[in-house]
């Protein structure tokens, strides 16, 4: 990837695209190509079409998709299911028609079997059955895998596959319903600090244990990706093997923490002096989901954002965005 290569950040108002355009721009990259969704719709393939033919982007990060906590995924499996396929189909359809150079498509951590053995090592994906609670999106990511895998079989691409871990961190969505858990429980607490509550719910058991890996680790991750996974090294041999660009890439923080020690974490940063209730009646989801990021440390690799300091930066981040922040009402 040269600095005057057009760059395609699929889905860059998104909490993944907006920091891997944060990495880009830090990096010189600048002919970046961003599209408002109000612009260009990503569901519809002969936009998609069109927006290649006419820019010809030479790489493309296949941020844009439509994700959500848990309670998102069971009260919209149709829409998670239907618009990850439309928007899969159409981007890879068009970067193949237009000869993009390389593609990196971000899937998801969901897509490995509920029950898999942990760390989770990538060779679980597809032996064994999905976590029920996202079954459409982790069937929709699991689809673009293949998808990429596809096309470099038959057609001699290079679309790569990268698995993050859960994220967070600026421009997040903190919907209290909607929203992943760590960004929609900091802002129930921020709320009940303010409004003064005694109590706040967080649902579920606790014991669940998730990575938690800063967007502003992951972008760097995927932009290094980018460059170097699949691509010969110093002494001439493929990053990552013989079929790299086949093999999907794990990307986490490393370290776990269950949703209890989490709730703590983010009600001692919020300042929150009430209660937690915990809410059985809602799901645990996958009770671990902790990957091992082994073959991306291998290309030199590491994170530098522990889960305290990330914490901190996002809440501090939400403080100043307040009002512009995606903050549903759920
Ligand atoms: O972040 P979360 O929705 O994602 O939930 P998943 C993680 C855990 O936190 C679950 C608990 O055990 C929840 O029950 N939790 C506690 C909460 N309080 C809350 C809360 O207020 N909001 C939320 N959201 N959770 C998602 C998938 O699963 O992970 C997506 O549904 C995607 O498809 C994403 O893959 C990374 O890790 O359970």
């Amino acid at each position: 990837m040269n600095r005057g290569d057009n760059i395609f950040v699929a889905g860059h108002a998104g909490l993944v695209g907006s920091a891997i355009v944060r990495r880009l721009r830090a990096l010189g990259f600048d002919r970046l190509l961003l599209r408002p969704r109000h612009d260009v719709d990503l569901m519809n393939a002969s936009a998609v079409l069109k927006l290649f033919e006419d820019e010809r982007p030479d790489y493309v990060f296949f941020a844009a998709a439509r994700v959500g906590g848990i309670m998102a995924n069971q009260m919209y499996p149709a829409d998670f299911i239907r618009e990850n396929l439309l928007v899969q189909l159409s981007i890879i359809d068009a970067a193949f028609a237009t000869h993009v150079k390389k593609l990196l498509f971000l899937g998801s951590s969901c897509v490995y079997p509920r029950l898999s053995e942990q760390p989770i090592r990538e060779e679980a994906l597809m032996t064994g059955a999905l976590e029920p609670t996202n079954e459409a999106y982790a069937v929709a990511k699991l689809a673009g895998i293949v998808t990429c895998q596809s096309f470099n079989r038959q057609h001699g691409t290079r679309y790569i596959s990268v698995m993050p871990t859960n994220l967070y961190g600026e421009h997040d969505n903190f919907d209290r319903a909607a929203g992943h858990v760590l960004p929609a429980l900091m802002r129930r607490f921020h709320d009940a600090k303010v409004a003064g509550d005694q109590h706040v719910v967080v649902w579920g058991s606790g014991a669940p244990r998730r990575e938690f890996l800063h967007v502003d680790d992951l972008a760097d991750a995927v932009v290094h990706l980018m460059q170097v996974w699949g691509e010969p090294d110093a002494a001439g041999s493929v990053v990552g093997g013989p079929d790299a660009l086949n093999e999907i890439v794990n990307v986490g923080y490393g370290d776990d923490i269950s949703i209890r020690e989490l709730a703590a974490v983010l009600q001692e940063t919020v300042g929150y002096e009430g209660a937690v209730r915990w809410d059985t009646s809602q799901p645990d989801g996958t009770p671990r989901k902790w990957l091992d990021s082994s073959r991306l440390r291998a290309t030199g690799w590491t994170p530098s954002i522990g889960l305290r300091e990330g914490i901190a930066r996002t809440y501090a981040w939400f403080l100043e965005h307040h009002h512009s922040a995606r903050l549903g009402d759920s």
